[in-house]
């Protein structure tokens, strides 16, 4: 009998980290809107991750949500949310649902929990995460998340 050696295809990771240590002395960080919430509710962005300067004008965003169940929004389950995702934008008022159609917003409305963001400008820029219930309206209280960015064309 002979023992076979066989060899498995070597995984070559080629320069995937790429050196973003730079410091911004002079973002000075307008204050943020996004109230933490108290409730074991929660929700993170892991990416980008805060002052990641992210190179090209695609930035992938990975959200991570607690204490809750995230399901698409035409499911109309109770007690479950979706992501929102506001893009250089404001929150909205809290007692009704997160706008469509609105430059900046975006309702990850299939429960969604990683969002690629196309032809994002060069620049610094703000992005917040907001957990909304199935009929887009943000919870209560605010479950929401910021983070600051910069895009280097
Ligand atoms: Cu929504």
């Amino acid at each position: 009998m002979r023992i076979m050696q066989i060899a498995a295809g070597a995984v070559l990771l080629a320069g995937a980290e790429r050196a973003q240590g730079q410091a911004q002395p002079k973002a000075a960080p307008p204050p943020a809107p996004a109230a933490a919430a108290p409730a074991a509710v929660s929700v993170r962005i892991t990416a980008p991750q805060q002052n990641a300067v992210v190179t090209g004008t695609s930035v992938h965003v990975v959200l991570a949500a607690r204490g809750i169940e995230i399901a698409p929004a035409a499911a109309q389950k109770p007690g479950t949310a979706h992501h929102h995702l506001l893009l250089d934008a404001d929150v909205t008022a809290p007692d009704v649902a997160i706008p469509a159609g609105v430059k900046g917003i975006y309702h990850l409305g299939k429960g969604q929990t990683e969002f690629t963001l196309d032809s994002v400008a060069p620049g610094p820029h703000r992005l917040i995460a907001v957990l909304g219930d199935p009929n887009h309206v943000p919870l209560k209280p605010m479950v929401a998340d910021t983070v600051r960015f910069t895009v280097k064309p």
